[in-house]
């Protein structure tokens, strides 16, 4: 089957990655996808985000999130290819069933690149940013080549999902010095996904807390994300920190509204 569809197709989820992924808020899923499906998605997702790439600052003329990656948005809208890999049911699959609901709506998907040289991605939670009423949320974050620990792997305090909102800000340097102190305070577990080969993606929960470190090396980390929200999650009066998402992500919905617009399609089942 061509990869172009060979993404449609099912794969078991583990329940030990369920158990893990409820426990710890994050889990990994090793050869989610072929090498042969990477190489014939990358170059429309690289291109993609190429293009869409929108800030041309040199590193050293921006703030630490700037520093931390180059952000392109919803490239499922952009180029048929990036489509077919982000509403993939194999990947929406894994996030309802690591979830444990029935289905899952796209809420957004974004391209994450540190580029050489680029700054560390400072703790946070991505869910301070989302008005909704759920905590059925899951991102996908998946290389698109292998990611070594000096380009910038990714860490999760496990656990941390049912905590909720730590009311540490948005991404900053202000939210990595409070989660940082409170991570020492309390020993919080801190677990590194530092051997990351192409095909693995891991996925995380809205709440889990998470960074990721600066890349040193003279090569782009390329990382796909998609992020997803249980079927039948409510909108929420936005934050001043969510005004943005509910703008961009929810397609004119408003406070009240079930999520579901064309820019939330079921992807699964
Ligand atoms: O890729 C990174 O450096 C951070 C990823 C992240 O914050 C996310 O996927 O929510």
């Amino acid at each position: 089957m061509k990869p172009s569809s060979s993404l449609n197709n099912l794969i078991e989820v583990p329940s030990s990655s369920v158990a893990l992924f409820s426990r710890d808020g994050h889990a990994c899923m090793r050869h989610l996808v072929s090498r042969a499906e990477v190489e014939y998605f990358r170059p429309a997702l690289e291109e993609t985000t190429n293009v869409g790439r929108y800030d041309f600052r040199a590193l050293e003329d921006r703030d630490t999130y700037g520093k931390a990656f180059l952000q392109v948005h919803n490239l499922w809208q952009k180029d048929a290819t990036c489509k077919q890999f982000v509403f993939a049911r194999r990947f929406a699959h894994v996030a309802a069933t690591l979830l444990g609901v029935e289905g899952v709506r796209l809420y957004h998907d974004q391209a994450l690149f540190k580029e050489p040289d680029g700054g560390y991605t400072p703790w946070h939670q991505d869910q301070t940013y989302w008005p909704l009423d759920t905590d059925r949320t899951i991102t996908m974050w998946m290389p698109l080549v292998e990611v070594t620990p000096s380009m910038g792997t990714i860490s999760f305090v496990s656990g941390s999902h049912r905590i909720g909102n730590v009311e540490a800000g948005t991404i900053s340097d202000t939210s990595h010095r409070k989660i940082t102190d409170w991570i020492r305070k309390e020993s919080l577990p801190v677990h590194t996904y530092d051997d990351l080969e192409v095909g693995d993606a891991t996925f995380h929960n809205g709440w889990t807390l998470h960074s990721a470190g600066h890349n040193s090396t003279g090569n782009m980390r390329s990382v796909m994300t998609v992020i997803y929200v249980a079927d039948g999650a409510g909108i929420t009066t936005p934050t001043p920190a969510q005004q943005f998402d509910l703008e961009l992500w929810l397609g004119g919905q408003r406070a009240g509204d079930k999520v579901g617009s064309v820019m939330n399609p079921l992807l699964y089942p």
